[in-house]
């Protein structure tokens, strides 16, 4: 192929993707303009700021958007259920009094749809992209059992603190198809995290699926001059059940292997936060737990509509590390907790989205509906 028709080609696949591309998907891609056709089954979630039915208005021409629906129930996810899905794993007490958590995380193959009639062959954790997010407390012990049931090599690698034999690259947890691993470890700093695999070619790996949150709650205990703070971080107290938290993973997806994206998102679904807009109480605290694992770029950020956030880096200090900014940048890896309030707005839509706008054309923008109360 000359190096044109080469170039043009990655042009036609990146751009044309949701709209040409999508036209010769087949009918079901295109045949979404419907409002109709856009409503989802209702989900149950224990949040009450969980997924809305979708706003027609936002799925007619000119929103420049993806046209149809994903079939969440055969991927087995729902990007509006994902924001609030912690996964806590099951807890004991060791002899010494500890809390032992423990969490169960097998990898698996599985084909998923990214965008209404694109799929995408992934290798997952737990059979979702992101994989599960797991949701910890500070001091506790940890322990992660890994079997890999995928067709490739595969390890968890944490962005925590640990013993080099627990580190997930090969001799350490790197384990083959059929084998299992236990990565052990005490759940230290608080903070914002995440886990991928880390097995070679890395950003293959990377890329495919394997990768998912890891939040370490405060200890309020251990920070006794900021207490209160800690505190509205545990999940489970009355101070954190005021805040309205979400679980957020920028990802991007390589539909043609040619090393780049055609697909953006946050937690996988293209535009599923545009056609079912998260529900915000007005006056009820807002969190988000958000990381960034978009491969081939080197760049991602996060920008919030009509509203300015404070930002911890990495979510290890109780105090900001950044005040009062509409936009943060996040290099692969990187991570952090944004807090905002809409308690001084009127009620409703307020996008967010990264400011690489080619980005949004591709997938990733979302919408928060701030409501007044939920009946
Ligand atoms: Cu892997």
């Amino acid at each position: 192929m000359s190096e044109v028709s080469a170039w043009f080609r990655k042009k036609i696949s990146r751009r044309g993707l949701l709209w040409g591309g999508l036209a010769a998907a087949g009918g079901s891609a295109i045949a979404g303009t419907a409002a109709g056709q856009s409503v989802h089954s209702g989900h149950a979630t224990t949040s009450a700021a969980g997924a809305e039915p979708p706003q027609a208005h936002l799925a007619a021409h000119g929103s420049m958007i993806t046209v149809g629906d994903v079939d969440n129930e055969r991927n087995g996810f729902d990007p509006s259920r994902m924001v609030t899905d912690w996964e806590t794993g099951s807890v004991s007490t060791l002899p010494d009094g500890r809390i032992l958590r423990t969490f169960e995380i097998e990898a698996v193959d599985k084909e998923i749809e990214i965008a209404p009639g694109i799929m995408f062959p992934a290798w997952t954790y737990n059979g979702r992209v992101p994989g599960p997010a797991l949701r910890a407390t500070e001091g506790e012990h940890l322990r992660m059992v890994f079997r890999n049931s995928g067709s490739h090599p595969h390890s968890m690698h944490f962005h925590g603190i640990h013993a080099a034999r627990v580190d997930g690259v090969p001799g350490a947890g790197l384990i083959d198809p059929g084998e299992e691993f236990v990565y052990e470890f005490d759940a230290r700093p608080f903070g914002c995290h995440l886990y991928h695999c880390h097995a070679l070619p890395l950003k293959r790996h990377i890329h495919k699926g394997m990768y998912g949150l890891f939040v370490i709650d405060p200890d309020p205990a251990r920070h006794p001059e900021l207490a209160d703070v800690a505190r509205s971080r545990l999940l489970g107290t009355p101070e954190n059940a005021e805040w309205q938290e979400f679980a957020m993973v920028m990802n991007g997806f390589d539909t043609n292997f040619d090393n780049g994206n055609e697909v953006y998102a946050v937690n996988t679904v293209a535009h599923a936060y545009m056609k079912r807009p998260i529900r915000i109480v007005r006056n009820r605290p807002v969190r988000i737990y958000l990381a960034n694992v978009v491969e081939f770029d080197p760049i991602n950020s996060f920008h919030l509509h009509a509203n300015f956030f404070d930002y911890f880096e990495q979510g290890t200090t109780l105090t900001p590390t950044l005040r009062t900014v509409d936009l943060i940048t996040q290099v692969q890896a990187q991570r952090g907790i944004l807090e905002f309030t809409y308690k001084d707005h009127e009620t409703g839509l307020y996008m967010f989205h990264p400011h690489q706008s080619e980005f949004t054309e591709l997938g990733w923008t979302g919408m928060f509906d701030v409501v007044e109360a939920v009946a």
